[in-house]
């Protein structure tokens, strides 16, 4: 066995080749190299032999054979052990001591306009892939140079050193890994796009988050889509909406043991509820007073909820539904303006009314219920990546609000208030950060998202509440439409109207009185009377998604009928927040959870 060191080069990207060629002779390296590289380092009259030398086997198949061989791999991934020196020598094959490698450009290949199969195909580099792979493992021996970026400080080294230090071997190694993984993932996102069925593993979509953001996919690494497309075709927001609002049904139907639906828009909920019976002034409330056998399906009634909360977020809302769709439920979102559903299944029925919606181009997502994501989350954000475990955390009313803090000698909870602090909570899971949500009777009431200060979540989400409980005003519900006024011009008259901003005079007057029948205009209500009726709305539950930094929070809480109020702690104000709410007869109850979601 010689005691002199070897290097083996193959190189697609030839820069810097002779310098490194210079480098590694001047040290006394013997150097082997595959053909091309082979033959720019002799015409610059360096020693060098073909790896044919050692593997005694010319290439072949057009190139693609050229170090694939034992005498290769064999020298490559040889340790210093005596078993595999004796292997060695019966084999007659040296130790490799240095690989330097890049790769054939497959990602410039097939960004080409227009590139086929075979063309790509061509440019799966084997060999190379071996000789990164096998140098890299065996980096506790063996040095494997990846990039030209590195040839001057290898060289540095060897000459200082006579040898590469572990550490250098191990960063090399570690780059070289690098390589070989997102190189084999621009291989199989090509081969996934040309291959795996659409809508089975991939799905392009039309563009991104905005027209402009082209291409655009969907898909998975290693399994089918867990979801199936019954109509229409999703766009990549429609997806992040479905993405959030299925798990937080889920999840919701699974805590309460109720079907449970939510209505999202811009990655956060509008709406959120479980079925709970409605009683029939909310059937008005909600627009589903005329939605024949809603009584008895408790999906409807619970999506009737979350559309119901705020109409005005919900509008061309994606929902999520916990259960098989059926009739009831398909009749109340075939009427309102909205843009797809994901749920588990339809009933054949339902199903024939949502394919007619949107002159058919209404998306239904199909669910599987017994997707289990994997526990890592990895997105890219400005080229760079970040990784975090999944929010796995589960909230039951059982489990997460029994730390009642004030008052101090408290009874448990009602059953309603953990069914309502669950519901927010759940929410507030899936609800951009920061986020205060306000809820009672299942449902969501007031969600305040994407804030960046808390109180400002909180009076959004009050104000919302506020909101919600004048449309359960008699004026409110005795409006007298003009013939003819679609549903959505009825929901935003009756948000001017119920958020006390109705014009005294001039054209968005005019607009507004032209949706009432003559000498029916509603007058708008009086400060006493927002007063008076606001003062009626009680034992709502309000859940934070982090600590209230300041009491204002639970000043603005108690004057939209805040009774329960659920939070993490950990504020330097916890104190005085806790003895502002006990003053206001509020019951604060610690949620351990810090539940920010972006
Ligand atoms: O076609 S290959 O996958 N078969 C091989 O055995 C092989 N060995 C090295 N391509 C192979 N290579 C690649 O050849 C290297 O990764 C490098 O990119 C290129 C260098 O070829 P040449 O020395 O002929 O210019």
């Amino acid at each position: 066995m010689s005691s002199r060191k070897t290097a083996i080069l193959s190189v697609y990207d030839k820069t810097g080749l002779l310098d490194l060629a210079k480098g590694l002779h001047d040290q006394n390296v013997r150097l082997l190299a595959s053909g091309g590289t082979a033959k720019m380092i002799r015409q610059a009259n360096f020693p060098v032999d073909d790896v044919s030398a050692i593997t005694k086997a010319p290439e072949m198949l057009g190139g693609r054979v050229k170090t694939l061989h034992p005498a290769v791999h064999g020298g490559i991934l040889a340790r210093n052990l005596d078993s595999d020196d004796s292997d060695l020598s019966a084999n007659s094959i040296d130790k490799i001591d240095f690989v330097v490698c890049n790769l054939y450009p497959f990602s410039e290949t097939v960004a080409r306009i227009n590139v086929t199969i075979p063309e790509a195909v061509e440019e799966i580099d084997i060999g190379g892939v071996t000789l990164l792979r096998a140098a890299a493992k065996n980096h506790a021996r063996v040095t494997i140079i990846s990039d030209p970026k590195d040839y001057h400080d290898f060289l540095t080294e060897l000459k200082q050193d006579g040898e590469v230090s572990e550490k250098s071997r191990q960063r090399y190694a570690l780059k070289a890994f690098e390589q070989t993984s997102s190189y084999d993932s621009a291989i199989s996102d090509f081969f996934r796009k040309k291959y795996a069925g659409e809508g089975e593993q991939q799905l392009p979509l039309r563009y991104g988050a905005n027209p402009h953001q082209k291409p655009a996919t969907v898909f998975m690494q290693d399994s089918q889509l867990p979801f199936k497309v019954l109509c229409g075709a999703p766009g990549y927001i429609n997806l992040l909406d479905a993405l959030n609002a299925w798990p937080l049904v889920q999840e919701l139907s699974q805590a309460l043991n109720y079907p449970a639906a939510a209505s999202f828009k811009h990655v956060s909920p509008a709406g959120a509820a479980i079925g709970v019976p409605l009683t029939e002034v909310e059937r008005k409330v909600y627009m589903v007073d005329d939605v024949e056998g809603i009584e008895n399906s408790g999906l409807a009634q619970a999506y009737a909820r979350a559309r119901g909360a705020d109409r005005m977020s919900s509008f061309g809302d994606m929902i999520a539904l916990s259960q098989e769709v059926d009739l009831p439920t398909a009749k109340i979102i075939s009427r309102e303006v909205s843009d797809g559903v994901i749920a588990p299944g339809y009933s054949d029925e339902a199903l024939e009314i949502l394919k007619k919606k949107k002159g058919g181009k209404y998306l239904v997502l199909q669910m599987d219920p017994d997707y289990v994501p994997s526990n890592e989350e990895t997105r890219t954000v400005f080229g760079i990546k970040l990784q975090q475990h999944r929010n796995d955390a589960k909230i039951s009313p059982a489990d997460t609000f029994n730390t009642v803090i004030v008052p101090k000698s408290s009874s448990p909870l009602p059953e309603s208030a953990l069914r309502d602090l669950t519901v927010a909570t759940i929410a507030l899971k899936y609800t951009q950060s920061n986020s205060v949500c306000y809820a009672l009777n299942g449902q969501i009431i007031g969600l305040g998202a994407g804030q960046q200060s808390r109180i400002h979540c909180t009076r959004l989400a009050g104000d919302k509440a506020d909101n919600w409980w004048m449309r359960f005003h008699a004026r409110t519900l005795s409006l007298q439409w003009k013939k003819g006024t679609k549903r959505p011009s009825k929901s935003n008259a009756i948000d001017l109207l119920c958020s006390g901003l109705v014009p005294d005079s001039g054209i968005e007057r005019d607009d507004f009185e032209a949706h009432f029948e003559p000498g029916h205009v509603p007058p708008v209500f009086s400060a006493d009377e927002r007063k008076a009726w606001l003062a009626k709305l009680e034992g709502v539950a309000v859940s934070s998604d982090a600590f209230f930094p300041f009491i204002d929070n639970v000043f603005r809480a108690a004057r939209s009928g805040a009774k329960f109020v659920a939070a993490p702690t950990g504020s330097q104000n916890d104190g005085v927040v806790f003895e502002t709410a006990e003053k206001l007869g509020l019951t604060f109850v610690e949620q351990h959870l810090r539940l920010f979601h972006h």
